[in-house]
């Protein structure tokens, strides 16, 4: 039997529901499945902890593959001192935590995108968002310099890192900051290009709107966008289903995809998910 590959959305510290995620893979595979994690494993739910914990052991063992969100960036930001915590982080119990240090290192050297075969069709996991228009191989390429960044000398990570390029605003290191932006926040992209985080309204569209598997030759799977829900199309699958903001405005899941290695894993319609109700709620009303 092949390994499975179970790509799962953003967890955000709901260690509960990721418990019951691998309870039901290990029942239904045994040790026989592969974790692939799109980003936004901490911060707002209640147990970052917990979750960075499990898969840290998946992924000392070969059966885990995360990716950086938004989320471990402001982690990465926040340790540095270049962000204000914001009113709904839980990221203290990491920072603050006696493994603080080691978990700031583990987390700068996970990639910002993985690329690969499922059944002989190539994909791109990223957390927010691919860049229309260009290839995997270029995309791996040029996102690898930014990775490089990332996990560089300390000065040349609180550079990549600083919101404000001020007068160097044209340099190599403010334009892979961008980059970093469009990677782990972007949903919508404006005439020009220009990305942003936030929903499309007049003069933007989604991102994927801009994006033509069909022309791109390789899917995408990705999440960060819970107010969007579950995205299936064609070439495309986007997971977050806001666990963490279970009992917002209705119920939130931890969505799981087990796409089939024989025939085409990114046709649609397509029935293979599993949904894991979020436990309660976590998020303060407002
Ligand atoms: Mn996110």
């Amino acid at each position: 039997m092949p390994v499975q590959r179970i790509f799962v959305g953003d967890i955000q510290g709901c260690a509960d529901e990721l418990d019951e995620l691998l309870d039901r893979a290990t029942s239904r595979f045994g040790k026989r499945f592969e974790l692939w994690a799109v980003g936004d494993l901490i911060n707002r739910g209640p147990a970052n902890l917990r979750v960075l914990e499990r898969v840290h052991e998946l992924w000392a063992k070969g059966r885990a593959f995360p990716i950086l969100g938004n989320h471990e960036i402001a982690l990465l930001r926040t340790a540095l001192g270049l962000r204000t915590p914001s009113r709904l982080d839980t990221l203290g119990e990491v920072l603050d935590s006696p493994d603080g240090s080691f978990w700031f290192e583990w987390l700068r050297s996970l990639p910002l995108v993985r690329a690969d075969e499922i059944g002989g069709f190539p994909f791109l996991m990223v957390h927010a968002a691919a860049f229309p228009g260009w290839s995997l191989p270029e995309t791996v390429r040029r996102v690898g310099k930014i990775e490089a960044q990332l996990q560089g000398t300390p000065a040349v990570l609180r550079k990549l890192l600083a919101r404000d390029h001020g007068a160097d605003s044209g340099s190599r290191i403010a334009r892979a900051a961008d980059r970093l932006g469009h990677l782990v926040s972007c949903r919508s992209l404006s005439e020009d290009g220009a990305w942003s985080d936030a929903e499309p309204s007049g003069g933007s569209v989604p991102w994927h709107e801009c994006f033509a598997p069909d022309e791109s030759d390789y899917g995408v799977v990705y999440g960060h966008w819970s107010l969007q829900g579950l995205h299936v199309a064609s070439g495309i699958r986007g997971l977050d289903t806001g666990c963490v903001h279970h009992g917002r405005s209705g119920d939130g899941f931890l969505t799981a995809w087990l796409p089939d290695d024989r025939g085409e894993p990114f046709a649609v319609p397509d029935t293979r998910f599993w949904k894991i109700r979020g436990h309660r709620r976590y998020l303060p009303r407002d």
